[in-house]
C-alpha cells in the first residue's frame, strides 16, 4: 500500500457505450453511465451502440498528462461498467471494443501511456453485469428471459476477465464495484479477492469485492469484510479512522458517466479543498472524469484539472505523502504532516490577523507560506507563541484564491495538546453517573466545571444532576488544550407495564408497496400477519417492495440504561413504549445506527418498523447494558406479544 498512501490524488474514469447518448435517449434526459437501467433501454436497443463506438479522438498519452500535470498519481479507468462492456478485446466476450468500428486496445494504450508519465494504472470492474446471460437478477423492468442463466457460469466468466484483465494489463488497483445484488455475497467476495491475491499479490483490491461496506459512507460493518481500502462515495468522512486506507471518489459535477447537459460542476477551488480535507484526514482522492463519445473530455474537466495542477505545482508537497492532521479540529483550516513538517492549508483564515493553531507543543524551527517568495526563497511568516497555542501573524495577502499552505518545520513530529476524552456509557443516566476525564498524555492533568466557568476543578466528577461538562488539558497551571464540551441527561427510567403479553415472540405485520421512508402503519391494511421468534428476516430474504412491522414486549431483565443497535437496508425506526428510541429512516445500504432507553425492570411496550425498496434487505436489532461488552441479539425468551 506504500505507493497509493503517497499518491493520495488518483482520476476517475467513467467511459464506455454510454458516453455516445451522453445522457440522453429518446426523449428522456438527464441520465448517466445507468443509462440502459435509467432510461429502460432493452438490450437489443442497446446492443447497436457498439458498431457506433469509435473515439478517433482518444489518445491515451494525452489523457494520462493531464493527470500528471494534475498532481495525480494513478488512472483507474472502467475496464467494464455494469453495462457489461468491455473496453479491452477479451476473449471470453464479444461485447467489447474488439468488435466496434474502433477497435483499438484501449487499457493497453491507457497503460503504456500512465507508465510514460509515471502514473499507476488501475482498473475499474463492475460485479453487476446487465448484459451477460448467466448474470441475476435481470433489471425489474427487463422482459429478456432469465431462463437457463446460471449465476455459477457468470461467476466463470467474472472470473476470467479479471485473470485477463491482470495477465494483459497487470493493474496496480483493481476496483470492483456493483456488488450489493442479492446474488453476489460474502463467499464470493472473498474468493474473487483470493484470486486476485493469488494472481497478483501486489495488486490492492478495493472494499467492494466483498458485501459488507455500510453504502455511500463506503466503510465496512463487518470485520470478516476482505478488501484493502474503504471507498466513501460523493462524500468526505468527518474523521479519518487512524490505521484505516480509505478512498473517496467523487464526480466533478453530477455524473460518472458524460452527461451532455450536467452543467452542475463543482469550482476548481472546492474540488482542491476537498483533496485537502481528505488528505488531512488520511484519505485518498479519486476524482472523476466522464470522458465524451470522441475520446475527449469536456472542457470543463480539461479546465478543473490544469487549475488544480497549478495549485498541486507549488503545495502539492503538503498532500502527496502525508500523514493525517495531528489536531482533532483545525479552525480556519486543516493540516497534514510529514516527519517534523508540519503544514497547515488555510482555507478561511482570518488575513491581517492571527490564526491560532492549539496545543502545539513542538518547538518551531522555521515558518514560511508556499506559493510566496521574498529574495527568491519562500517568504517566512512571524508568529507568537501563547501557552501551548502558536499564534500565525497574516500580515501577508493571500497567495492564491483555493487554499494557502504553510511549511513549519518543527524539532521532531508534531505533538499537540488533544482536548481531553469525557467518557461515560451513554448521554443519559440514572441515579448518578461517574464521568471519565482522560487526558491524551500522561504528563497533563484534566480540569472541569458543569457550571459553565472556566475549567479549572480537579478530581473525580460525579454527576448526580444533568449538566453540560465542560474539560480542559493542563501542564502544571498552563491550560494547553482545547475546551471539550459534552451534556449529560439524568432521566428517570421509563416504568414497566403490569404484564408482557402470553404468547412467545412478536407479532409481524407485512405488507407490499414502494415506500422511500418506513409508512405509518395505521394507514396500512396487512396483507400478511403472523407470529416470528424475534426481529429479523427470514434466511435469504430478499423480498422487494416490502414493508414490516413488529410489535409485541419486550422483558427487561434489570432497570438502567440499554444501548440498541439497529442494522437494516433500507429504512427502519424502534420505539419502546412510544418513544423514537432509534431512528434509521431513508433509503440506504446496509448501515447501523444506535440508540438508548432508560427503563425499569419488566415488560416494555417495543415495536419496529422497516422497510426495503429495492435491491438488497437486510434486518437485525441487538442491545446490550450501556457501557457493557458485547451486543446480543434480543433473547427470544424476553420477547412476547
Ligand atoms: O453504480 C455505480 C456508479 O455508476 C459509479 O460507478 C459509482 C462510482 O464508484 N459506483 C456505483 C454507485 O455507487
Amino acid at each position: 500500500m506504500a505507493w497509493w498512501r503517497e499518491a493520495r490524488f488518483g482520476l476517475f474514469l467513467h467511459w464506455g457505450l454510454y458516453a455516445i447518448p451522453a445522457g440522453e435517449w429518446k426523449n428522456s434526459k438527464g441520465h448517466g453511465e445507468w443509462i440502459r437501467e435509467s432510461a429502460q433501454i432493452p438490450l437489443e436497443d442497446y446492443l447497436p451502440l457498439q458498431q457506433q463506438f469509435n473515439p478517433v479522438n482518444f489518445n491515451a498519452r494525452e489523457w494520462a498528462r493531464m493527470a500528471r500535470a494534475a498532481g495525480m498519481r494513478y488512472v483507474v479507468i472502467t475496464s467494464k461498467h455494469h453495462d457489461g462492456f468491455g473496453l479491452w478485446d477479451s476473449k471470453v466476450s464479444e461485447w467489447d471494443v474488439g468488435g466496434t468500428p474502433f477497435g483499438r486496445d484501449i487499457l493497453g494504450e491507457l497503460k503504456r501511456a500512465c507508465e510514460a508519465e509515471g502514473l499507476r494504472f488501475c482498473t475499474y470492474h463492475s460485479i453487476m453485469d446487465w448484459h451477460h446471460p448467466d448474470y441475476l437478477p435481470r433489471r425489474a423492468w427487463e422482459s429478456r428471459s432469465a431462463e437457463g442463466a446460471d449465476f455459477e457460469r457468470f461467476e466463470d466468466y467474472l472470473h476470467a476477465q479479471v485473470r485477463e484483465l491482470v495477465e494483459n494489463y497487470r493493474p496496480a488497483v483493481m476496483w470492483f464495484d456493483g456488488e450489493w445484488e442479492r446474488t453476489w455475497n460474502h463467499e464470493r467476495g472473498v474468493e474473487l479477492f483470493r484470486l486476485c491475491r493469488q494472481a497478483a499479490p501486489e495488486m490492492i483490491v478495493n472494499n467492494r469485492v466483498d458485501v459488507h461496506r455500510g453504502g455511500m459512507g463506503g466503510f465496512n460493518l463487518s470485520s470478516e469484510a476482505v478488501g484493502d481500502f474503504a471507498t466513501p462515495e460523493q462524500e468526505i468522512p468527518a474523521t479519518g479512522v487512524p490505521g484505516l486506507d480509505w478512498e473517496t471518489c467523487m464526480t466533478m459535477n453530477d455524473h460518472w458517466g458524460y452527461n451532455a447537459l450536467d452543467a452542475d460542476w463543482k469550482s476548481s477551488t472546492d474540488l482542491i479543498r476537498k483533496l485537502c480535507d481528505i488528505a488531512s484526514k488520511g484519505g485518498n482522492f479519486l476524482l472523476n472524469v466522464g470522458p465524451r463519445a470522441d475520446g475527449t473530455f469536456p472542457p470543463e474537466s480539461v479546465e478543473r484539472l490544469a487549475e488544480i495542477g497549478e495549485w498541486m505545482k507549488i503545495r502539492g508537497e503538503a498532500i502527496h505523502g502525508t500523514q493525517a492532521s495531528p489536531f482533532e479540529n483545525l479552525a480556519h483550516g486543516r493540516a497534514t504532516v510529514r516527519g517534523s513538517t508540519l503544514y497547515l492549508i488555510g482555507l478561511d483564515v482570518p488575513w491581517g490577523g492571527e490564526w491560532r493553531i492549539p496545543g502545539l507543543a513542538n518547538e518551531i524551527r522555521s515558518c514560511r507560506v508556499l506559493g510566496l517568495e521574498v529574495a527568491g526563497t519562500q517568504a517566512s511568516v512571524p508568529f507568537r507563541r501563547e501557552g501551548a497555542d502558536v499564534l500565525l501573524n497574516l500580515c501577508m495577502v493571500p497567495t492564491n484564491p483555493h487554499a494557502d499552505v504553510f511549511r513549519l518545520e518543527l524539532d521532531g513530529p508534531p505533538r499537540v495538546y488533544r482536548s481531553p476524552r469525557i467518557v461515560t456509557p451513554a448521554p443519559i443516566f440514572t441515579g448518578e453517573q461517574r464521568v471519565e476525564l482522560l487526558a491524551p498524555a500522561p504528563e497533563l492533568e484534566v480540569r472541569w466545571s458543569i457550571d459553565g466557568g472556566a475549567p479549572l476543578r480537579r478530581g473525580p466528577l460525579l454527576l448526580r444532576e444533568s449538566a453540560t461538562v465542560q474539560a480542559q488539558c493542563f501542564l502544571g497551571d498552563q491550560p494547553v488544550s482545547g475546551i471539550r464540551t459534552l451534556s449529560l441527561e439524568r432521566v428517570e427510567p421509563q416504568p414497566a407495564l403490569p404484564a408482557a403479553g402470553s404468547s412467545p415472540g412478536l407479532w409481524c405485520r407485512i405488507f407490499q408497496g414502494q415506500y422511500e421512508r418506513v409508512p405509518d402503519f395505521t394507514t396500512l391494511a396487512a396483507a400478511r400477519e403472523h407470529a416470528v421468534q424475534g426481529f429479523g428476516l427470514p434466511q435469504g430474504h430478499s423480498a422487494e417492495h416490502e414493508v414490516r412491522q413488529f410489535v409485541g414486549f419486550l422483558d427487561v431483565p434489570e432497570e438502567g440504561i440499554w444501548e440498541f443497535a439497529l442494522a437494516s437496508d433500507d429504512g427502519s425506526k424502534l420505539r419502546i413504549d412510544g418513544e423514537l428510541i432509534v431512528d434509521h429512516d431513508g433509503l440506504h445500504s446496509p448501515s447501523e445506527k444506535r440508540g438508548f432507553a432508560a427503563l425499569a425492570r419488566g415488560p416494555h411496550r417495543i415495536e419496529l418498523g422497516w422497510f426495503n425498496a429495492a435491491g438488497g434487505a437486510e434486518l437485525s436489532l441487538k442491545w446490550r447494558k450501556a457501557g457493557g461488552e458485547a451486543f446480543a441479539p434480543l433473547p427470544a425468551a424476553r420477547l412476547s406479544h
